[in-house]
């Protein structure tokens, strides 16, 4: 299977991480992709090629331009207001104040965009970001010209970006820029598979009124886990999408069990739905040593995962997403492709 990655993430490394009251090193940090990209060439997938530049067009026809002017100037805008540290979101609209005015002051700006504070921008935060995305693009072109399967090994994650909204260390949605690609490349149905441990609230929201893109995300239910706000089962779709979207919330200290009943069920749900392609999001925090999480998958569990989607024999594309327990996200996202190609 192809690989695609690109160095530019580097360009992304925010010092500090707002976690329990305390700033902390980002647990979604550079040297992730390492330990993925190690494991990757040990266990010989060698085709690891870098992407050319983001296609602009697509990622402005997914996002506000409003939003997309924020992430390029955002860095620069809070260094001119005189601060010195990273740009992090501190005020919020909240309930009952105005949604519809994104402020001028950079401080306001941040929280208008923002879903969370743990998320910082920095100078190369935007480059990284693209860089990421053009990943998903050329995995996404690869599968649409034919291949059975790619890998955008992707950094920063992407699934809780929506059109107009960053956090949980996202800032574009990669699987949703190749969700969208694979449409427009003449899938007439295609389906996004959420494994992270985190529910994809950004994929959900960009396509909850499209009867052309199922979503099932299976995560750490929201009255536990980040992002608290959405995920919950009875968010099925809206409108032309109603019925295309699936959730499936699961308790502290599931296991591979439990865990592996919601996948089926997922499977089966884009099977129903005639998918022609496939989009994973491939987070591997649904392991049992991760370190923010809450889910108790073994390793063995992921290349079992990758065999269960792979039996639906769709053109797949692969978007890293989370996964934080260092050592063993090599491992877990490698037996995950593993368990696909064996399928
Ligand atoms: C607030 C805790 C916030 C943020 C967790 C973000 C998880 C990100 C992820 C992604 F795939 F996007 F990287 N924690 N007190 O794993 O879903
Ligand atoms: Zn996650």
């Amino acid at each position: 299977m192809k690989v695609y990655f690109s160095e530019d993430h580097r360009r992304h490394f925010p010092q500090a991480e707002l976690f329990g009251g305390q700033f902390v090193t980002p647990f979604e940090r550079p040297s992730r992709i390492e330990y993925v990209l190690d494991r990757l060439r040990e266990r010989r997938f060698l085709d690891i090629e870098s992407p050319g530049p983001a296609d602009m067009a697509p990622i402005r026809a997914l996002c506000a331009p409003d939003y997309l002017d924020f992430l390029e100037t955002a860095w620069s805008e809070w260094k001119k207001e005189g601060f010195s540290g990273e740009v992090m979101a501190a005020s919020f609209p909240a309930r009952r104040m105005q949604m519809a005015r994104p402020p001028r002051n950079i401080d306001g700006k941040a929280g208008y965009y923002a879903l969370s504070t743990e998320t910082a921008i920095t100078a190369g935060t935007w480059a990284a970001a693209l860089s990421s995305a053009a990943s998903a693009q050329a995995a996404a072109a690869h599968v649409a010209g034919g291949a059975r399967a790619a890998f955008a090994l992707c950094r920063p994650p992407g699934h809780h970006a929506t059109a107009d909204m960053y956090g949980g260390f996202c800032f574009l949605n990669n699987a949703a820029l190749a969700a969208e690609a694979l449409c427009r490349a003449g899938a007439g149905r295609v389906a996004i598979l959420d494994i992270d441990f985190h529910h994809g609230n950004g994929t959900q929201d960009i396509f909850y009124r499209r009867g052309d893109v199922f979503f099932a995300s299976l995560h750490g239910a929201p009255e536990e886990a980040f992002p608290y706000f959405l995920g919950y089962r009875d968010e099925t779709g809206h409108g032309a999408g109603e019925g295309t979207n699936a959730n499936y919330p699961m308790p502290p200290g599931t296991g591979y069990e439990r865990w592996s009943g919601a996948l089926e069920a997922a499977i089966a749900r884009i099977r129903a739905f005639g998918a022609e392609a496939l989009v994973v999001s491939l987070g591997v925090d649904a392991y049992r040593d991760d370190p923010i999480s809450f889910f108790r998958l073994d390793s063995p569990d992921f290349t079992d995962a990758g065999r269960r989607i792979g039996g639906l024999g769709l053109p797949t594309v692969f978007c890293m997403e989370g996964g934080y327990a260092v050592e063993a996200i090599g491992i877990n996202t490698v037996n995950v492709l593993e368990g696909f190609e064996d399928a």
